[in-house]
């Protein structure tokens, strides 16, 4: 039985063009900055994203904590969503390695709004740290994918500016973002001062991240990562494919946002399933299997013995992400065997 694996878009194998490029690569020591094709992605990813400068990282757990890194000092606060992934899947990252205090704000669909986000920003006071940066995470995982609007982060980086405190971007899928808002990437971009960047996910590459922002913050950032152990020589080799990702794998995913939407529609007519197909904005479905009276582990053991596979997101919480490797005819065989349980109970 063929397996249709819906755990992540992590999950995406590298294409043909991908494989070629890392074969034929030009590679140097990039710790030198001699890795011309290392030097040829910053640079696209830098204008792409309509930054000064950018910094190949191995994931998108590095380049945020590098961010963090090179923004913030131990002592200091830093500002994010309550279910943000830094806050909340980086193993607590931020305070073992930054050492910073972190100061959640919930989140309606992953957006704060502004007046809690300038509330939480501290003033000049000895008993309090210093807030050093706000972090904003696009699309919005735990959220179900959701996409913060435009008008929010404007909202947000106004303030911010006005109160001198940088916006960082968890942009692990903000391409995702701008595909289903059809607007340039810069048009998100431009509200944050620095931004995390992931091909390794819906972009199809192996490996990989970039962190983007001003020239001086990148060479701050170049160097947290080579105290992290983040330099890495010859790394043409994976930066060759995600080269292929930036200008080949964009557009595309206009495609996984359409199986996800059809995904919704068909799990919303299961019995027991509660999902509000009208939220799912981009490739992320999350379904509550409340109603069933099962708990989402063992709906998800009941799913894997069919082939598919998807992730927990909570007791009840099961999440589905449509990548490049679920064609619209596997998604409709997806559809087919969760069907094929549900009838069974
Ligand atoms: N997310 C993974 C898991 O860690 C949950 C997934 O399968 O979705 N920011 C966001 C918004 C992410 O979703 C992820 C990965 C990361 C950062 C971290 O990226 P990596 O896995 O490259 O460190």
């Amino acid at each position: 039985m063929q397996r249709i694996d819906l755990r992540s878009d992590t999950v995406t194998l590298p294409t043909e063009a991908m494989r070629k490029a890392m074969a034929e690569a030009e590679l140097g020591d990039d710790v030198y900055g001699e890795d011309p094709t290392v030097n040829r992605l910053e640079e696209l990813a830098a204008e792409k994203l309509g930054k000064e400068a950018a910094l190949f990282v191995t994931s998108g757990t590095q380049g945020n904590q590098v961010a963090i890194l090179s923004h913030a000092r131990a002592g200091e606060e830093i500002i994010l969503e309550a279910d943000s992934h830094i806050f909340f899947y980086e193993a607590a990252a931020a305070s073992a390695l930054a050492g910073v205090q972190t100061r959640t704000i919930a989140g309606v669909r992953g957006v704060m709004d502004p007046r809690e986000v300038e509330r939480a920003i501290r003033g000049v006071n000895i008993h309090f740290p210093r807030t050093a940066l706000i972090c904003l995470e696009n699309t919005h995982n735990r959220a179900g994918g959701a996409i913060l609007p435009l008008e929010n982060l404007q909202a947000i980086y106004e303030l911010a500016q006005r109160k001198q405190v940088p916006v960082h971007l968890d942009g692990a899928r903000v391409f995702n973002a701008a595909v289903a808002l059809a607007v340039d990437v810069r048009e998100i971009t431009r509200f944050v001062d620095t931004v995390q960047v992931c091909f390794s996910k819906g972009l199809g590459a192996p490996v990989g991240s970039v962190l983007a922002g001003p020239r001086d913050f990148i060479e701050a950032a170049r160097q947290w990562r080579k105290r992290l152990g983040g330099g890495m020589r010859q790394a043409g080799v994976i930066a060759a494919p995600a080269i292929v990702a930036l200008t080949e794998m964009v557009d595309r995913l206009a495609e996984d946002h359409e199986n996800a939407r059809r995904l919704a529609l068909a799990l919303a007519e299961m019995k027991g399933w509660q999902v509000d197909p009208g939220l799912v904005e981009t490739n992320i479905v999350i379904a509550d299997v409340a109603g069933t009276g099962r708990s989402a582990t063992e709906w998800l053991d009941w799913l894997a013995k069919e082939g598919v596979l998807a992730v927990d997101f909570g007791d009840t919480l099961i999440r589905f992400v449509t990548h490049k490797d679920v064609s619209s005819s596997d998604l409709e065989e997806a559809i087919r065997r969760i069907h094929r349980v549900v009838k069974r109970l």
